[in-house]
């Protein structure tokens, strides 16, 4: 009897390794399920809690949302420059889209899980998604002048942050690149796959299968602040923190505690604290960017996708600029340095609770509870 169950104990623990024990708290987690396997029913009910979220007036007093949606835009705003480009990129946005997960499910009553897109079946034919089917999904392409989208479920919504960090009104629109969109493609994915260090697979993941889901799409999904403010934003980074997991999965003893990195990066802006920018901070101060946005981009390449990947000198997805430059670097809570650890503190305005990245290393812990299937 005895010895039955040290056996049991001992199989069991081999099938699913246990992790300082943290695992208890997640005995059933819900099950993120890729969008071209979701019922009609299962898409409807994402879709209207997605737009349950964009009726619910705003509540954080932050400048400019006007709704829940538009509060986590403008979250993603607040601390843009300081989750990309560092090595607090895959745990802040897992958490972001955890918060964002929350939301459709304690304030707008919805049942399932954060969808995710399974952007190699589409990759180099984003324009042919089932995603961006008009009854089903989340509306096409956009179209006129303003590339504004013209059909689904979102196509008279008006957001109230952006672009970049300035707050205007304006469409959610798309421009969709199909020769961008080839970096989705599964060889890229695989290439960061077989990376064994940290730093490097999240470079990896961050370069080709990132910003091609956001390129691909263009148009707003191309701002590095205010890319929320397109719905496909949250499918695209579930599949991300997918990818992450799939890699951390190839050796949790080791990658649930593998991370590091600059904590300032690509878009330093002098004077932040605390992991978001400081309230007022002038528009105009990330190097490249004329007033706090982006460094123009495009002209588009046209072609088929060869012509856009590999690219030499790298992906030219979101700027990579040289690293910093002036100024003091900036105090993350729970970093004793400008390195990324993992009692850094990831901040997302009150949407949630603050918690480290120790606290969203394992999706099946004490914090997150959830499975990609
Ligand atoms: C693009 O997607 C459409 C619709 O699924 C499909 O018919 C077509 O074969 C795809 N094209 C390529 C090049 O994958
Ligand atoms: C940035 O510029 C926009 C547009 O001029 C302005 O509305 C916004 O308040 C500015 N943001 C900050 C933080 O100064
Ligand atoms: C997991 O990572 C650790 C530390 O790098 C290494 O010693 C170990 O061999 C790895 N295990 C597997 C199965 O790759
Ligand atoms: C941390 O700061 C020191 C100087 O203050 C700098 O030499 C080092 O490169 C920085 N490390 C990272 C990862 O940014
Ligand atoms: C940047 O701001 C300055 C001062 O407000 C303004 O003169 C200039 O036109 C702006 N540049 C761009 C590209 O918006
Ligand atoms: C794609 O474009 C490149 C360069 O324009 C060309 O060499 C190649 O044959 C094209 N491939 C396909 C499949 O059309
Ligand atoms: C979240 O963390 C930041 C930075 O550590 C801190 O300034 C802020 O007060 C915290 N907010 C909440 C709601 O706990
Ligand atoms: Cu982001």
């Amino acid at each position: 009897m005895r010895l039955t169950w040290i056996l049991f104990a001992i199989i069991t623990a081999d099938a699913a390794p246990v992790h300082n024990g943290e695992r208890a708290a997640c005995t059933s987690p819900i099950q993120r399920k890729a969008w071209h396997t979701l019922t009609r029913e299962e898409k409807k009910s994402y879709i209207d809690a997605e737009k349950c979220l964009m009726s619910l007036p705003a509540k954080l007093g932050l400048a400019g949302p006007r709704t829940r949606f538009d509060e986590f835009q403008k979250i993603h705003v607040l601390h843009a420059p300081l989750i990309h480009g560092v090595g607090a990129f895959l745990p802040y946005h897992r958490y972001y889209v955890q918060a964002h997960e929350t939301a459709l499910r304690t304030e707008c009553s919805y049942a399932g899980a954060q969808p995710y897109w399974d952007e190699p079946r589409d990759a180099g034919n984003f324009s042919k998604s089932i995603l961006l089917d008009p009854e089903t999904g989340f509306g096409g392409d956009g179209v006129g002048p303003n590339n504004c989208i013209a059909d689904g479920p979102f196509k008279d919504y008006m957001n109230s942050v952006g672009p970049g960090e300035s707050i205007t009104d304006h469409c959610i629109d798309r421009q969709i690149n199909d020769c961008w969109s080839e970096g989705a493609a599964q060889k890229n994915v695989d290439a960061c796959m077989k990376i064994t260090t940290f730093e490097s697979a999240w470079n990896c993941l961050e370069g080709m299968p990132h910003r091609s889901g956001h390129r691909g799409i263009n148009g707003q999904m191309m701002d590095v602040f205010s890319s929320p403010g397109d719905p496909l934003f949250y499918m695209h980074h579930a599949y991300l923190d997918k990818l992450w997991w799939q890699w951390q999965s190839k050796n949790l003893s080791s990658r649930l505690n593998e991370v590091t990195g600059p904590n300032q990066g690509t878009f330093f802006i002098p004077g932040g604290v605390n992991g978001r920018l400081p309230i007022g901070s002038p528009n105009g101060t990330i190097p490249g960017g004329p007033n706090g946005t982006f460094p123009p981009f495009g002209p588009f390449p046209p072609g088929n996708g060869s012509d856009c990947n590999p690219v030499p000198g790298g992906f030219p997805g979101f700027p990579r600029l040289p690293p910093p430059q002036n100024g003091p670097w900036i105090k993350i809570d729970g970093d004793p340095a400008n390195i990324t650890t993992l009692g850094h503190v990831i901040n997302v305005e009150g949407m949630i609770p603050n918690v480290t990245i120790k606290d969203v290393m394992d999706i099946q812990g004490d914090v997150l509870c959830y499975e990609y299937v």
